[in-house]
């Protein structure tokens, strides 16, 4: 007897129709990072840019190197350097408007000095002294953020709320390849989607967290293949190529400007450097590796690049080089002078009306302030 004599007469109604509610064809990320340097699509890019985004470079790779030299020097706690990941640093910050706003993490100080904060201010949180550092408003610039992923719902949350005042604001938030597996990913790219939020992820891709490669961390395709189950478009983008990501950024902004909703970037790159000055990088991962990646620098592909075309000539490295030089002058003599701080700033800025324990541990620490002062005298 065949299954259908069994069943008699019963035939079963078809299920109502279903079909995907949006095609997911075009959210999809091209099959291999989008480049720009060294391809036909140079001869499109912008001559003046690119060679903004040079001298940027410049001067970010020197703070990466001032910057680690301080930690050795004990002038700085810890410093999570970016060496290798200048391109995505630069484009992050040169690609959006004053009245835009960044979310970095604690790995973008380089975004957070190209966009116009005080190379020292921008050192605070990592020196350990006090807050965030620098004003958030002044530059519109979050404060760089240690704990992973939870400046993605605040990007989230400042793009919608901008949105609904009618306010003309992109927020671009910056995140690790570790950050996507946190829960705070997935909430912030859910929202932005549902919302439409005019938002911008830029996942840096440089190959770890801390000691866990890529490999153990995720299963999917690419990261940016995350964005099709959140019903936003993912792009694919070589990380050390400062003019493709610059496009592909500049894109994903004009795009969330015009209300047409969030965009997941992947820029695929590396992290010459260790984790961070207190981390031991050979013990994970090998030579030939990092050699691999030290021959697609981002400084010297948008360097051929522009001297290839003739708008790089002797002067132009020269000067990129001085300005850069005399940055990391600046920040060495100024990194070198002893803060002044007051222990009471410890409890300021962080609630607007303190609760009975602050204002107790406040009460204390006065007293001992006061007392010690007293025995000096
Ligand atoms: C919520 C949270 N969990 C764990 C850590 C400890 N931690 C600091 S950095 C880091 C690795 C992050 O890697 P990734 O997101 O790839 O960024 P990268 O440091 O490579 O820029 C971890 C696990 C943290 N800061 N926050």
């Amino acid at each position: 007897m065949t299954v259908m004599e069994q069943r008699g007469t019963y035939r079963p109604t078809p299920p109502p129709a279903w079909q995907p509610r949006t095609d997911p064809a075009p959210l999809l990320p091209d099959a291999v990072p989008y480049r720009v340097l060294g391809t036909d699509a140079a001869a499109q890019a912008d001559p003046e840019l690119m060679r903004r985004l040079y001298a940027q470079l410049v001067r970010g790779r020197r703070y990466n190197v001032q910057a680690t030299a301080l930690t050795k020097q004990g002038r700085l706690a810890v410093y999570p350097s970016s060496t290798g990941q200048e391109a995505c640093e630069v484009a992050a910050a040169l690609v959006l408007e004053e009245r835009d706003w960044l979310f970095p993490s604690y790995r973008d100080t380089l975004a957070v000095v190209a966009r116009g904060v005080d190379p020292v201010e921008a050192l605070t949180l990592l020196r350990g002294d006090w807050h965030t550092g620098y004003d958030p408003y002044e530059h519109r610039v979050a404060p760089l953020c240690t704990p992973l992923a939870t400046q993605l719902p605040h990007a989230v949350g400042l793009a919608h709320a901008a949105r609904l005042r009618g306010d003309d604001v992109v927020a671009l938030a910056m995140v690790g390849d570790g950050g996507t597996s946190e829960g705070d990913f997935h909430e912030a790219l859910n929202f932005a989607a549902v919302w439409q939020a005019p938002v911008v992820f830029l996942v840096q891709n440089n190959g770890f967290a801390i000691s866990v490669p890529l490999a153990k961390q995720t299963a999917a395709p690419s990261l940016a293949h995350k964005a099709v189950g959140y019903g936003m478009p993912g792009r694919l983008v070589d990380g050390n190529d400062a003019a493709a990501v610059h496009e592909v950024l500049a894109d994903a902004v004009r795009r969330a400007r015009e209300g047409g909703g969030p965009t997941l970037v992947e820029a695929v790159t590396y992290r010459i450097d260790a984790h961070t000055n207190a981390d031991d990088a050979t013990r994970y991962r090998g030579d030939a590796e990092v050699q691999t990646w030290r021959e697609h620098d981002p400084i010297q592909l948008l360097e051929r690049e522009l001297t290839a075309r003739g708008l790089l000539d002797e002067d132009a490295r020269r000067s990129a080089r001085d300005a850069a030089e005399a940055m990391a002058a600046d920040l060495r003599a100024r990194m070198n002078q002893d803060p002044v701080l007051d222990p009471m700033d410890l409890f300021s800025h962080v609630y607007a009306e303190p609760t009975p324990q602050l204002r107790e541990q406040q009460a204390l620490l006065r007293a001992e302030l006061e007392a010690e002062q007293e025995g000096a005298h």
